[in-house]
């Protein structure tokens, strides 16, 4: 996902770029908003955590951009292309230190795991949007 951040900072046409150009192919993309529930259902497994609220709060107040890659080796790929969680330890080149001001506000989501991409692109998207 590219989050509500970016998409306000008018980073959608050049984190795209950033990641074809790394070889990512996309095969789903959509623009659309998370609603309440939809964001606590998506970072469920943060319920717990002292900033559940202030995630939920920030994913829902504008549109973001959902997709899914390919690649081969693509889940390390992208957290390598997106960089750290939090954009000050994010290394040079990547999406969060480009274009991310805050660990809150980290403008980019990637998948932790293959099983999880799994999961999080049935979240968005139904089989005849994927290509
Ligand atoms: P990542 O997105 O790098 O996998 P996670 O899964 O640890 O990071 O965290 C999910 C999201 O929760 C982050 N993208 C960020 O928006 C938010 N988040 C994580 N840690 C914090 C924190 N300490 N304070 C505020 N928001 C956080």
């Amino acid at each position: 996902m590219i989050k509500p951040d970016a998409v306000e900072n008018g980073y959608i046409g050049a984190i795209l770029e950033k990641i074809t150009a790394a070889g990512f192919k996309i095969v789903a993309m959509k623009y659309t908003q998370l609603s309440q529930r939809d964001a606590e259902e998506f970072y469920g497994i943060h319920r717990e955590r002292p900033f559940f609220g202030e995630l939920v709060e920030f994913m829902t107040r504008g549109p973001i951009v959902a997709a899914i890659l390919e690649k081969d080796n693509a889940v390390d790929d992208f957290r390598a292309l997106i960089g750290a969680t939090n954009p000050a330890e994010a290394a040079e080149g990547t999406i969060r230190k480009l274009y991310a001001a805050s660990i809150g506000e980290n403008a980019i989501h990637g998948s932790d795991s293959d099983e999880n991409a799994a999961i999080e692109g049935a979240f968005h998207f139904s089989g005849r949007e994927v290509f």
